[in-house]
């Protein structure tokens, strides 16, 4: 088996392949292990997960030895660990860095697959298992004079290993999403000046981050197993509970009692335990946004900025919201400006800085937070060609078609968990039911002496009409990047498994009991040029 990506599906892709008796290496583009948490490593990163919820659970002893420090952990933590993981588990020596698949190619005599890295090396595996992720291809919008601008330029999602200094620096940053949001309050201290570029506010809430004390620590790990079998089974992946009524079964001061502790809630809290019908209903919807749009009126000193913080043309939870700290107060800062790109678009990019309606601003830095093409992006840049010499991007010309966000039809062999078509929630939970599920399904395919497996085109069909039907009643709208409309001429098609975990729970244990019924098993001609 080669894993591609050694990002936090790919590591326990690794570990499981390994464990399963699979020859397995794992090729990874970076000079280091982390995927997201590699190459995010931008100021401010961090989770909003809880850490120990995004943290691997398959081992007792790794969750018990590993203390995070902090409720939502920084980048540098979440790098430490995941190294610590792959020693821990003594994976490294499985691990090739620095190698960028640029071509996958399907040979349907052997039903084996050839990769080349960008680097030259190639290699031959019976299955190729893509952990290539979400969010690992960074967008940078086409903005006329973008290559001739002088200064450094950084996207978050590229941030360099050295660090970047931001001292005595006019600073830029581009896009206000999760990663943007992050930035901003962190290095708006460092800098000459800030000046942020937002084309669409957020509906940002408080991520309410907190040390975990020892205390804690102890707690977690006496309650282990109850806190996996809650993140096991639950819809998204989080410990939060649902709220038990609707808005409208309390009174109006209740209500804003109620938003008060949402407000001061843990990340995605605001979501999963808000009322039943904030995320349904536009009026409860709307009254929740009064809320936030009265907490940032009150830090914002300056009106006008504050209105231009506040989102007008979409509700909360539309768009994946964003948790900060310290974010609005920002712009209550001297050295902080904003820029809203509705009023004044960027017109081009000069050699010194950036011009708008406005005229030019200079800057030493530009930070591109401009976020990722999102779900299909890093699989449809793997040269990835299955059978008859059909590519992946010529079969997902209008869209990702797959069967439980893991397989695609036409290319036998090839899996790729955490990839579109997966849940929604706390992504290391279904991405690792998603690497449970091809670890197994291959371990059944080797032990019954097949060579090869590729999902049934009906039950592709099937999944694929059950992700778009869904996607219409989805809480995310079309302006949202999991419909990949972010990216310029990409097909606008929902990217997440809109059917949810429970979903996935079902139609796996439906496959499992039909003895694999939605896959062809199959033995190759000539087998034996697997590696
Ligand atoms: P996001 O959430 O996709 O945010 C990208 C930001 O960049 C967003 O504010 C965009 O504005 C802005 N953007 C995109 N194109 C342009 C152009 N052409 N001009 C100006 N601004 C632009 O990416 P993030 O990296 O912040 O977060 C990605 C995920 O990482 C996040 O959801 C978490 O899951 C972690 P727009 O809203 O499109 O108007």
């Amino acid at each position: 088996m080669l894993v591609v990506g050694a990002g936090i599906t790919g590591i326990y892709q690794l570990h499981r392949a390994l464990e399963a008796g699979f020859t397995a290496a794992l090729w990874e583009a970076g000079e280091g292990v982390g995927g997201t948490w590699y190459w995010n490593r931008y100021p401010g990163a961090r989770f909003d997960s809880e850490s120990y919820t995004y943290a691997y659970l398959f081992s007792r002893e790794l969750f018990e030895e590993w203390q995070w420090s902090e409720l939502f952990a920084g980048q540098p933590e979440i790098e430490r660990y995941l190294n610590h993981v792959v020693d821990r588990f003594d994976l490294r020596r499985h691990i090739r860095l620095g190698a960028r698949v640029g071509s996958a190619v399907y040979d349907e005599a052997s039903g084996t697959w050839s990769v080349t890295a960008a680097d030259g090396a190639t290699t031959t595996a019976r299955f190729l298992v893509a952990a290539t992720g979400v969010l690992s291809v960074p967008y940078f919008p086409d903005v006329p004079g973008r290559d001739g601008y002088g200064g450094e330029s950084y996207h978050t999602g590229l941030w360099p290993s050295s660090p970047v200094d931001f001292r005595n620096k006019r600073v830029a940053v581009i896009g206000t999403g999760s990663s943007g949001v992050q930035i901003i309050p962190v290095i708006a201290d460092e800098v000459t000046s800030l000046t942020v570029y937002q084309r669409t506010p957020n509906w940002c809430t408080p991520l309410n981050n907190a040390p975990i004390t020892p205390e804690e620590q102890a707690r977690l790990r006496t309650d282990f197993e109850s806190i996996k079998q809650t993140l096991d089974s639950s819809m998204a992946g989080f410990l939060h509970q649902p709220c038990d009524r609707a808005s409208t079964e309390d009174p109006p001061e209740a209500r804003q009692r109620f938003f008060e502790k949402m407000w001061n809630s843990p990340g995605f809290a605001k979501l999963i335990s808000h009322y039943t019908d904030v995320m349904l209903d536009e009026e409860a919807n709307a009254e929740w946004c009064s809320f936030i749009s009265a907490k940032v009126r009150a830090v914002v000193q300056d009106p006008c900025t504050a209105e231009k913080l506040i989102p007008k043309d979409h509700r909360f939870a539309e768009k994946r919201p964003p948790f900060v700290a310290g974010y609005y107060e920002t712009y209550d800062k001297p050295n902080v400006a904003l820029v809203d790109l509705h009023e004044t678009p960027i017109l081009r990019m000069t050699e010194t800085g950036i011009e708008t309606a406005e005229g030019e601003r200079q800057f030493d830095i530009v930070v591109w937070a401009t976020g990722f093409d999102f779900g299909t992006g890093a699989l449809l840049r793997m040269g990835v060609v299955g059978r008859s010499g059909l590519t992946l991007a010529q079969y997902w010309a209008d869209g990702p078609k797959t069967f439980l966000g893991v397989q695609t039809a036409g290319f036998p062999n090839l899996f790729f968990p955490g990839g579109p078509h997966a849940a929604a929630g706390n992504n290391p939970r279904y991405n690792g039911d998603q690497v449970d599920f091809v670890t197994d399904t291959l371990v059944h395919a080797r032990d019954h002496g097949y060579d090869t497996i590729e999902v049934d085109p009906a039950a592709e069909r099937r999944w694929t009409a059950m992700i778009d039907r869904g996607a219409a009643k989805s809480t995310f709208g079309e302006i949202s990047y999991y419909f990949g409309t972010n990216i310029p001429g990409k097909p606008k098609k929902y990217l997440l498994n809109s059917g949810g975990r429970p979903k996935l729970f079902s139609t796996i244990a439906e496959v499992v009991d039909s003895d694999y019924e939605p896959f062809r098993l199959g033995r190759a001609a000539s087998p034996s040029r697997s590696a």
